[in-house]
């Protein structure tokens, strides 16, 4: 929406370009979009023949669309603080309300507020719910939780610590919960891990997929906080760069506040 403040105004082609960066816009990106854009004939909607030059310059992949029916497993990982266990319950409410039977396992056993958070969640969504002990290895959490859960037939979604992704311990630890994932003795026909971001940190962003990336393979991305974000304009970079699909988006603390990512409605909100 950052476009408004134009609205009714001779705008300056740098004052755009100004903007574009602000919002998080890879200034390389901006560069390209806002030169196309000042060669144009005056009088043009220019919101309009923005959105046509970013579509125009982007690279967009065609990712199959998500199919939530299947019999899944749902791993949640990112940085500290990036919205993980937020984005379950909310994901839980979503889940529930297509009739899938989610369960979920509290794996951040690091922090026993969070199993507790968590708990909170699965409790006002009548989900079924295992948790580790305190200080408890999580890949063994994964592991026992996943016995005690696939029988009944559900979805069954994961919760981890945050973690950083130049932490080698931690991501060697998230390498081990996903091989106790592989190993257990279940019948789940995909499993999926979910990278959650905070938007708010815009082209940091990319820093943190690729270290991920790295090291465990990614299914697809949240982008949590867009209500509160100022940066809106980098996933623009993300899109174009990682052949990774944006699945999610969470804008607030509710577990309503979730939508699934559309790529036009997000340019009609960015801009
Ligand atoms: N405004 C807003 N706040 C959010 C959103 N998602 C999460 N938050 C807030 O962000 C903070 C961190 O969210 P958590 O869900 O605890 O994040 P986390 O990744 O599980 O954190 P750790 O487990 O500590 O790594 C909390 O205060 C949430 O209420 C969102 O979409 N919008
Ligand atoms: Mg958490």
């Amino acid at each position: 929406m950052f476009f408004k403040k134009f609205f009714g105004k001779k705008y300056e082609v740098s004052e755009l370009e100004d903007t574009l960066y602000e919002n998080g816009v890879e200034p390389k990106f901006a560069d390209i979009i806002v030169e196309s854009l000042s060669k144009k004939t005056k009088g043009n909607d220019v919101r309009i023949e923005l959105k046509k030059n970013i579509k125009e310059n982007i690279n967009i992949k065609n990712f199959d669309a998500w199919d939530f029916s299947d019999k899944s497993l749902y791993l949640i990982i990112g940085n500290n603080g990036s919205g993980k266990t937020t984005f379950i319950g909310k994901f839980l409410n979503f889940l529930n309300k297509k009739k899938l039977n989610p369960s979920v396992i509290a794996a951040d056993t690091f922090r026993a507020a969070a199993m507790e958070q968590l708990e909170h969640f699965a409790t006002k969504l009548s989900v079924k719910f295992y948790k580790g002990l305190d200080k408890e290895d999580p890949a063994a959490v994964v592991f026992k939780g996943i016995q005690i859960l696939k029988n009944q037939n559900s979805t069954i979604v994961i919760d981890t610590s945050g973690r950083q992704h130049n932490n080698k311990n931690l991501m060697d630890e998230l390498k081990k919960i996903s091989n106790a994932i592989m190993k257990g003795d279940h019948d789940f026909k995909k499993i999926k891990t979910l990278l959650t971001l905070d938007a708010n940190i815009g082209l940091a962003s990319k820093q943190i997929i690729q270290g991920f990336k790295d090291y465990i393979s990614i299914d697809g991305l949240v982008i949590n906080k867009v209500d509160s974000n100022s940066k809106y304009g980098a996933l623009l970079t993300i899109i174009n760069d990682f052949d990774i699909p944006i699945i999610f988006e969470g804008y607030g603390e509710d577990v309503e506040d979730l939508r699934m990512f559309e790529f036009d409605k997000y340019l009609d909100r960015l801009i």
